[in-house]
């Protein structure tokens, strides 16, 4: 295929992409859940601070997630452990979610029983960029093993994204990460941007995010009904 002709295509599917985003917003929306998604490169640490997050929050809310790789179902057997409904989406050669994907995972669920959905992406830090998902609140992990740098290099991910995690913090004496640099990335690229510094191996930061969590889900609904 010519590049011009590439280009236009990649523009079509984007828009359809986007027209789908906007109606499972909406669906939403009707039915009170608040939507968050996941993103960052392979291994930062989605999966166990899901699992956490799950776990801590189910004792108050009712939640959901869905998780996508290109294969295994391990993600989703872990999830599951949370006790949550969990399906896995798996994209075979696709290095990211897509609307599509998420609309037909939904299908035979009743999105009116969740007060929060959780949508693990496939691990990658340029892919999922240009997908919206009708999530409302999108979230972009990054590890201290990553380095500081990550959000210079990957510039559209975290301009894609709502709010910054740095997740394994326990070790950032170990790899030596300098906070400070971190910080200043993530504000280059993103000025003002909302960042959490967490283990859910520790729990250490865990409340905090929890708590901003659930404000962000009680804003959002107020919003709504005002
Ligand atoms: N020390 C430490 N290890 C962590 C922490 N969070 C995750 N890990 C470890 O990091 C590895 C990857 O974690 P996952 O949660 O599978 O990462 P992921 O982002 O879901 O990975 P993909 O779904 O493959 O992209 C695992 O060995 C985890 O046990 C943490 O807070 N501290
Ligand atoms: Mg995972």
């Amino acid at each position: 295929m010519s590049e011009p002709r590439l280009v236009e295509v990649r523009r079509n599917v984007l828009k359809q992409n986007d027209i789908l985003a906007r109606a499972l917003r909406e669906r939403f929306r009707e039915k009170g859940v608040f939507v968050v998604s996941l993103v960052s490169s392979p291994g930062s640490g989605k999966t166990t601070f899901l699992e956490r997050t799950l776990t801590e929050l189910k004792p108050e809310f009712r939640v959901a997630a869905l998780v996508g790789d290109l294969a295994t179902e391990n993600d989703a057997v872990r999830l599951a452990r949370s006790k949550a409904p969990v399906k896995q989406i798996t994209t075979g050669t696709v290095c990211h979610l897509d609307a599509t994907m998420v609309q037909n995972a939904l299908q035979d669920w009743d999105l009116g029983q969740f007060d929060f959905l959780f949508i693990e992406n496939v691990g990658n830090l340029v892919c999922p960029s240009s997908y919206d998902l009708g999530e409302n609140l999108r979230l972009v992990l990054m590890s201290v093993t990553e380095g500081e740098d990550k959000p210079l290099k990957y510039p559209t991910i975290f301009n894609s994204a709502d709010v910054a995690v740095i997740t394994k913090h326990e070790l950032a004496p170990a790899v030596e990460f300098d906070w400070e640099t971190a910080r200043r990335s993530i504000e280059s690229v993103r000025p003002g941007m909302k960042i959490f510094r967490l283990s859910a191996k520790t729990g250490e930061g865990m409340a905090e995010f929890l708590a901003f969590l659930s404000l962000q889900a009680r804003e959002h609904k107020a919003l709504q009904h005002s």
